[in-house]
């Protein structure tokens, strides 16, 4: 669609810049934290790129103060964080540990200081180890009690000062790479715990939603959902069924109940038919209601492109985590679906392809679909980067990509879409869960890699002149060009 002219970005619009406890906190055991899944799977042989952990991550837990001065000297308007749920309770249930409730004190005084909005996300995949030794985490209903008593203990001590809350990050993947293709903890390969698991973390959304009404009754909470919309290879009708089916397995799925606390008819009725069905109990469906959230969190890096699969075509397929192109293999959901190459499309060295237009159009289909304001909360390129003499890093694809992305924003609110605001992923670099440290996300450069920690000095791209300037023009001027002398402006 053509507009005659650009949209505009609000005045209150959120520039933010995103990032999870456990790909920047490291300290793992520090001032009392218990261990979380992912202290316990990254130590596992063979799980991650080169066996990188979290231990020490970009140590942003003692260096926070450092990294907010980078955020207030770019001019964010808003920080997303998540908070360490065995930072709080160690061992998931029970006691709390001040020393952690504190670091989350000090972090979201330090952001309000310098006028950025703190965005909280609940939970952001590191369910405390010790609810996986007791019941097994999400596949057990007590995790729906737990996870309010975390979330209410959340809401009475930080609900005064943060408006903008996430429930759970990406329900989709941590639940499908954990449950279906195994390479996130719990490391299990069993669809019919996934969909179990899956609708207990949907309870466990809506109650933690239920009980915000009650804490925070000025704040805005929702999920944060990676949103890949589909598109079909070719106009060939069974193409179109399989993109049909792809978008009600892969997206409807979640943001259905998130939304309308309903599962889409035809992938419930395929699950049932193949005993996949999650069980249902009485009380389910009216918990469920009460999850509508005030906001959409989307996190976006790419579309997808399927095909027909036949039933006995392509199933699971590995990831790429090395950054060497052209590695992922196909994969795709027998009788469903099977996701190719786009061949109309540039991707990234971890085969993501890019596409900013697929942003605009996933914004309108949400838009359409469930009239929801949409708070963007993650899209960023993860890429190799170079440390030049002079601490130099000429990111100018990160510029490309963000810049691009940004103008699919202005867009869909030309077309409709009320946007609440838009982080980047990620505001330095971080741990990147599988993929280790090569895979860069950040404007701020850390200084380390795989094999060592160096001394994770904090280093300026220049993506970071260039969304200083973004924020400041409040979005008017992206095609500013930052020179390699901007320090000195
Ligand atoms: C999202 C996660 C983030 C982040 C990002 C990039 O799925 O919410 O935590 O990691 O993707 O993914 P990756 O680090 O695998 O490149």
């Amino acid at each position: 669609m053509m507009h005659t002219g650009k949209g505009r970005f609000p005045d209150n619009f959120l520039w933010g810049s995103a990032t999870a406890a456990y790909q920047v906190e490291g300290a793992w055991d520090q001032d009392g934290k218990g261990p979380s899944v992912w202290d316990t799977y990254t130590k596992l042989p063979g799980t991650t790129f080169k066996g990188t952990n979290g231990d020490v991550a970009v140590d942003h837990y003692n260096r926070f103060r450092e990294d907010v001065a980078l955020m207030a000297d770019m001019g964010l308007k808003a920080y997303r964080f998540s908070i360490a749920w065995s930072r709080i309770f160690p061992k998931g249930n029970g006691e709390t540990n001040e020393q952690g409730l504190l670091f989350y004190d000090q972090l979201i005084d330090e952001l309000l200081r310098y006028k950025i909005e703190p965005i909280i996300t609940i939970y952001h995949w590191d369910v405390p180890q010790g609810l996986m030794d007791e019941y097994g985490a999400w596949e057990s209903r007590q995790i729906i009690e737990d996870f309010n008593d975390y979330c209410i203990t959340l809401y009475k001590r930080y609900g005064s000062r943060v408006k903008y809350w996430v429930t759970l990050n990406e329900q989709n993947v941590f639940i499908g790479l954990g449950y279906k293709s195994g390479i996130h903890p719990p490391g299990v390969k069993d669809l019919k715990r996934m969909y179990n698991a899956n609708h207990i973390a949907n309870l466990a959304n809506a109650k933690a939603i239920q009980s915000f009404r009650r804490y925070v009754p000025g704040g805005k909470i929702g999920p944060s959902f990676a949103y890949g919309p589909n598109y079909p290879f070719s106009c060939r009708p069974d193409d179109v069924m399989a993109f049909e089916n792809a978008e009600d397995l892969n997206n409807h799925w979640w943001l259905d109940i998130y939304c309308w606390g309903k599962y889409p008819k035809a992938s419930w009725k395929y699950l049932e038919e193949n005993d996949l069905a999650p069980d249902i109990h009485a009380g389910d469906w009216e918990l469920l209601e009460f999850g509508r959230p005030d906001f959409i969190g989307i996190n976006y890096y790419r579309t997808g492109t399927v095909e027909m699969n036949p039933a006995d075509g392509v199933g699971q397929g590995d990831m790429n985590t090395t950054g060497q192109k052209g590695t992922t293999p196909e994969s795709g959901v027998p009788g469903m679906y099977k996701s190719i190459r786009n061949p109309h499309l540039e991707a990234t060295n971890w085969d993501w392809e890019i596409d900013p237009e697929g942003l605009r159009i996933g914004l309108r289909r949400l838009t359409s679909r469930y009239g929801l304001p949409i708070l963007i909360t993650e899209n960023g390129l993860g890429e190799f980067d170079t440390l030049e003499d002079h601490d130099i890093i000429n990111d100018d694809y990160r510029i490309d990509y963000l810049k691009s992305h940004v103008e699919a924003c202005q867009n869909a609110i030309n077309d409709g879409a009320m946007l609440l605001g838009y982080c980047t992923w990620s505001f330095t670099d971080i741990l990147s869960w599988l993929n280790g440290y090569q895979k860069r996300y950040g404007f701020v450069y850390i200084n380390r890699d795989e094999h060592s920690e160096k001394d994770l000095r904090r280093i300026k791209k220049k993506s970071f002149y260039w969304y200083k300037e973004v924020i400041k023009s409040n979005g008017s001027h992206l095609n500013f060009i930052p020179s390699q002398t901007e320090e000195s402006r």
